[in-house]
């Protein structure tokens, strides 16, 4: 190019932008690694709860059960890897070791494994299979470990966290690459069980020996956090980042500060949204006819994946070792709404102007915004912590969903936004008022036809950095409300709870429901007697559990061992405690939603 045209170029752009360039901005706070933004990047994975369990219909094995019993008659993950794929997913994690301790490979340093049981002649392995699968679908493999070992004769000594790093070590070096290992929190021993002081730095630096752009998950990272419950649901609030401090995921933890993060967090880690599509996190023929609705499942995603979280959606694989098919329908039914609400951006053809671009430079222009390049972004001068852009519409358009998108290599900093339409007749009117942005933030707002949408950038840490803008019209989604409250009468849960059912019958088991949200926390263990006549009482159970129900406070159906004649029964709680469904709430209100029998 000869000076004189290079000169015009110059001049003519000189309007936007000095030649000589304009400086980036700065990083601002805490920052993801490249392999966290490619982790949030991936925005909806499988989860698949598969072992013991299943075969026996508990939600806690509890280390006793042989591992004959796990015995699935046509185990088939590349089904499992083509539902993923087609559910429009990018990754799945399997519990390779739960709660029970019982391997889905062959462990060398585990007595309780696949290679113990005569399933395949004690020569399957389930990582083997799946991790071969996602390869053949490009999906990605992760790994679901339990540090609470029901089974392990060393758990509670300080050898187990040798074992456990074998463990670690054999199932991270064994079935290729592993993008995410994921570390339960759990722990359901009770004040007098076995007590396990985990060495977790040794834990994460033997995943990242193995796996050095693993994302490793626990209530507190490294890699990402928990969302801090089990029912689908992001902060409106919610930060990459968090001040982790002196926590480690054993040590207790608000919920509602996993749920929302903290501005201004020292530690990137952002919040994983994980939750059944069932009840349970394990497969059980009686919960076939409660898949979560399309309706249920659309709440779900709106508060992950629109909440700057991932989803991480569990289907449990059933006693085959699959699928079922009423959940794969489901998935395929999600997909498709997914499809059609986002599959026509009705911002597409729009223009785009902001009140200011960085140093008057066409590299940060307002036109970045809605691009499909992720690393182009809209910024301000570094000063510029307040700023809008107006979008306008090539006509007139209806929509009731904003998507934004920021560019969260350099950090998160939108703290506070406004959106407002400008209707046909001329008049600006707000329709939405909201906090954070992050990775990607979709706001429902009313249905609204508009001819340009404007969004102000109220308050950010640093000059904001946004890089996504879409408007969509979902009319599949009807309705903000809770979709899976249980309704019914509340009543206290610390006293006993007696069902009188009149005259005697014969029962099949009883159902509990905690109160879900709001009200109350939950019974964890109970003694529960049955009464022929009303004034002579037996005891069914002494200090039974309710397993996981302080993370999962939904209806527990508890099945006797052979039916069992009674005109009442009586629920005595041995231990009631606050559940993660309950956050925030006084102590002492905790409901009890259901207590009815099964005949
Ligand atoms: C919880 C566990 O106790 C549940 O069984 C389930 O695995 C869930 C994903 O995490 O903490």
């Amino acid at each position: 190019m000869n000076l004189k045209k290079s000169l015009l170029i110059c001049l003519s752009l000189a309007a936007f932008a000095a030649c000589n360039g304009v400086k980036a901005p700065q990083p601002y706070g805490a920052l993801p690694t490249e392999a966290q933004v490619e982790w949030q990047k991936m925005e909806y994975n499988m989860f698949v709860h598969f072992g013991p369990n299943t075969f026996t219909g508990a939600e806690w094995g509890d280390g006793t059960e042989i591992a004959d019993i796990f015995n699935p008659t046509a185990l088939d993950c590349r089904q499992w890897a083509a539902t993923a794929k087609a559910a429009g997913m990018k990754g799945i994690i399997i519990t390779a070791k739960h709660h029970d301790g019982f391997c889905l490979w062959p462990n060398p340093v585990c007595r309780h494994t696949v290679a113990q049981s005569s399933w395949r002649d004690g020569k399957g392995d389930v990582l083997k299979e799946l991790s071969e699968a996602c390869k053949e679908y490009g999906l990605k493999f992760g790994i679901y470990i339990s540090p609470w070992d029901r089974n392990d004769p060393h758990y509670g000594t300080d050898d187990y966290n040798d074992v456990f790093v074998k463990t670690l070590e054999h199932a991270l070096g064994s079935y290729g690459e592993v993008f995410e290992q994921w570390f339960d929190g759990a722990c359901g021993e009770g004040p007098n069980g076995k007590k396990q002081t985990y060495d977790w730095p040794l834990f994460y630096s033997t995943v990242y020996k193995m796996q050095p752009d693993a994302i490793i998950f626990s209530n507190v990272g490294p890699g990402c956090r928990w969302v801090g419950n089990e029912y689908g649901s992001a902060g409106r609030t919610c930060w990459g980042t968090m001040n982790v401090g002196e926590h480690t995921p054993s040590t207790p933890i608000s919920t509602d500060l996993l749920n929302e993060g903290n501005p201004d967090g020292e530690t990137w880690v952002a919040a994983e949204t994980d939750v059944s599509i069932r009840p349970g996190w394990f497969w059980r023929e009686s919960e076939n006819d409660k898949v979560k609705s399309i309706q249920q499942l659309l709440k779900i995603y709106y508060e992950s994946v629109g909440r700057n979280s991932l989803l991480l959606l569990n289907v449990p694989a059933d006693t085959r070792g699959l699928l079922h098919e009423v959940d794969s329908v489901r998935l395929m039914e999600l997909r498709a709404a997914i499809d059609e609400i986002f599959s026509t951006d009705l911002a597409a053809g729009a223009s785009v102007e902001a009140s200011a671009v960085r140093g008057g430079s066409r590299k940060y222009a307002a036109a970045n915004i809605l691009d499909a390049d992720y690393d182009a972004y809209w910024t301000v001068d570094d000063e510029v912590t307040t700023a809008s852009f107006t979008v306008t519409l090539p006509e007139a358009r209806t929509f009731n969903r904003v998507q934004l998108q920021e560019y969260i290599p350099l950090g998160q900093r939108v703290a506070a936004f406004s959106i407002e339409a400008l209707g046909e007749d001329g008049v600006w009117k707000t329709i939405a008022n909201e906090t954070t942005v992050g990775y990607k933030r979709i706001v429902h707002t009313p249905v609204t036809t508009a001819t340009a949408v404007r969004v102000n950038i109220e308050e950010s840490l640093a000059c904001p950095l946004i890089n996504g803008f879409a408007l969509f019209m979902d009319n599949i989604y009807v309705s903000d409300e809770k979709a899976n409250i249980p309704v019914g009468e509340v009543k206290p849960a610390s006293e006993a709870l007696t069902l009188d059912l009149g005259e005697a019958r014969m029962l099949k088991g009883f159902t509990y429901a905690p109160i879900y949200k709001g009200e109350g926390g939950c019974i964890v263990a109970y003694d529960l007697e049955a009464s022929v006549d009303g004034s002579v009482w037996t005891k069914v159970y002494e200090g039974k559990m309710f397993e996981n129900i302080i993370n999962n406070p939904t209806s527990r159906e508890v099945m006797f061992d052979a039916p069992l004649k009674a005109k009442a029964l009586r629920l005595t709680p041995v231990r009631v405690e606050i559940s993660a469904g309950a956050a925030g709430q006084e102590h002492d209100t905790y409901g009890v939603s259901e207590f009815s029998a099964v005949e």
